[in-house]
């Protein structure tokens, strides 16, 4: 976790190593929103719509693309637009799991096309660093057309009731991200892992904590998954926060992601010292 956690975005934009991360605290400053709008849509129409109401107030749209019934060029070239015009990144929460080989194709060239529009990707470290490793070649590799402007995240803890993703797997997590700073920016987590012996690293170290799990009104829902509210979560050091049905299920979607807007970047102004 960072230990850069109460400095403004702005600083942090500034000092970072990494290009996406950079870009990630330039967008968050310049549209005053932390707020990452999971967009888990079925449809092509649905998810550039969304995209196209809700862009001027978040900064990271999260996809799972595997959702969308019919996917296609126009999805691809649509969100890429969409993102350009309201200025937002976009976040495919594919949660790579799966030996370096495949991962590399999934990522890369397969149905899903993630390295074409997705900014930052997430993966499991379950089988080990190697999967970090081969996104980490491929990103890196002399023909990729989207160098320095792609990154990932190690899933080192999860929502759901009775999660394993804790411990020393979340420690490990951070064993694994410190060596991997080339593409590696950080983690989604439920809170700051500065609480982990040892977390704390160097001037240079700055990971971005994305985190889901966020809802301002429902603590649970039926499938085992638990919030925390906008307030509560960047409080405890997250510097995105994450709503799904929170957001796209209100009765007015544009309403609701305002509110959560305001409700995250008063929390973090407050935790910066800004307020
Ligand atoms: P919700 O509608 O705000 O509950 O949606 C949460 C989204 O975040 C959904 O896309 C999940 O797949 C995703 N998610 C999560 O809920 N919990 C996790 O630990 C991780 C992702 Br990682």
């Amino acid at each position: 976790m960072s230990s850069k956690s109460t400095l403004p975005y702005a600083t942090r934009a500034k000092n970072h190593l990494h290009p996406v991360a950079r870009r990630l605290f330039d967008v968050a400053e310049a549209k005053k929103s932390n707020v990452i709008i999971s967009a888990d849509m079925g449809t092509t129409e649905e998810l550039l719509k969304l995209a196209d109401q809700l862009g001027p107030y978040i900064a990271v749209f999260k996809t799972h693309i595997d959702l969308l019934s019919d996917l296609s060029d126009s999805t691809i070239s649509g969100l890429k637009d969409l993102a350009a015009k309201h200025n937002f990144m976009i976040f495919e929460d594919r949660k790579f799991i799966d030996i370096g080989h495949t991962v590399q194709q999934q990522y890369h060239d397969g149905a899903l096309r993630i390295s074409e529009f997705a900014h930052v990707v997430n993966a499991s470290v379950l089988a080990g660093d190697g999967i970090i490793e081969a996104l980490e070649q491929t990103m890196a590799a002399p023909n990729f057309l989207y160098k320095d402007e792609r990154a990932m995240l190690i899933l080192s803890e999860m929502t759901t009731a009775g999660s394993l993703a804790t411990g020393d797997y979340t420690r490990f997590c951070i064993e694994i991200a410190k060596k991997h700073k080339k593409s590696v920016i950080g983690f989604v987590a439920t809170q700051a892992l500065t609480h982990f012996r040892g977390s704390e690293g160097g001037e240079d170290e700055d990971f971005v904590i994305f985190t889901t799990g966020v809802n301002a009104t429902t603590k649970v829902d039926s499938l085992g998954q638990q919030y925390q509210t906008p307030s509560s979560a960047i409080s405890r050091g997250s510097d995105f926060i994450i709503v799904g049905r929170g957001i796209y299920a209100a009765p007015n979607p544009v309403a609701a992601v305002k509110h959560y807007q305001k409700e995250s970047w008063d929390a973090y102004l407050a935790r910066t010292n800004q307020n």
